[in-house]
């Protein structure tokens, strides 16, 4: 059975119900030609600057630019599009409050590369847990056509139901065939892999996850996007990049730095008082830095 396609004017239910039973989805025709070019120009000169991958998970002509939130101000958008932030929180949302974004990527495949391993994505939290729990929402926005001699992404649907080892027939794995502007949704717990490019051109796709809001982030966002990039976008965006509580207290800061900008050293004998001297070493900010370089 097929990878199904959708219109844009989908239903979130009927995303819902087909992830439930394939674990995969196509929407076709979502961006605009604007918006695809917009991307293009984003992620341009970071591919250039970008070596290829080291093994045959990351591909040896497969080229990943990270950041995206940092780097593209339209793949911002892509990561706050409406249908997928209430998918997202339709899907990941009945184990517990809240989800953030996990992960960002452009990947480009080029010409000549092979076939990766088939996984599962859930797989960077360890193991397999069977799927009781949804733990990851994934889409990948295609940015070139994506067609099965271009290295489509491969997806075996229905296989987040499948025990650890079973392994698919060659029927059973399909391809996320799709125009430039659609994107492909599925889940964490089903196998899928980069396809292999036997064509002469490039297969890009702009790969944006989602996660609950409790477990850690694939990319870290907060280093990827550090503060002085974050305060300048939009704060829904912020949020979702895990700027935000995740709940009441977590996720929660104390700001270290005091009203003039400096760390706050507190002197030992404000905390210890007259067995100071023995704890010099614990509380003097500079000493704790010496000691550890
Ligand atoms: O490039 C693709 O189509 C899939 C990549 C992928 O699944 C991954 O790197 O985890
Ligand atoms: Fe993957």
């Amino acid at each position: 059975m097929g990878i199904k396609h959708l219109n844009s004017d989908a239903h979130v239910d009927e995303i819902l119900e087909i992830l439930e039973e394939d674990a995969g989805v196509i929407i076709d025709d979502v961006l605009t030609k604007d918006q695809l070019n917009n991307i293009t120009q984003d992620i341009h000169p970071f591919l250039g600057n970008t070596r290829e991958g080291k093994d045959e998970f990351t591909g040896f002509k497969t080229k990943r630019v990270g950041a995206l939130m940092a780097r593209s101000p339209e793949c911002r958008n892509l990561a706050l599009d409406p249908l997928i932030n209430e998918v997202s929180k339709r899907f990941l949302e009945p184990h517990g409050e809240g989800y953030q974004l996990h992960f960002t990527s452009a990947i480009n495949i080029g010409p000549g590369e092979t076939q990766q391993i088939l996984h599962r994505d859930r797989g960077v939290w360890g193991g397999y847990i069977p799927r009781k729990i949804e733990t990851q929402l994934s889409t990948v926005w295609a940015i070139t056509d994506f067609t099965k001699e271009n290295g489509a992404t491969q997806l075996v649907p229905g296989s987040h139901k499948w025990n650890k080892n079973r392994e698919p027939t060659d029927e059973e794995i399909d391809y996320a065939e799709m125009n430039a502007g659609s994107v492909f949704i599925y889940t964490g717990s089903v196998m899928h892999a980069g396809g292999n490019n036997i064509s002469d051109e490039n297969r890009m796709g702009v790969f944006i996850h989602y996660a609950p809001s409790w477990l850690r982030q694939e990319e870290n966002q907060y280093l990827s996007c550090p503060p002085e990039i974050a305060k300048t976008l939009d704060p829904e965006l912020r949020s979702l990049m895990g700027y935000s509580k995740g709940g009441y207290v977590l996720g929660f800061f104390t700001d270290p730095y005091d009203k003039e900008g400096k760390l706050e050293s507190v002197s030992p004998e404000k905390i210890f008082g007259d067995s100071a001297d023995k704890f010099e070493n614990l509380t003097t900010p500079d000493k704790l830095v010496k000691e550890s370089s």
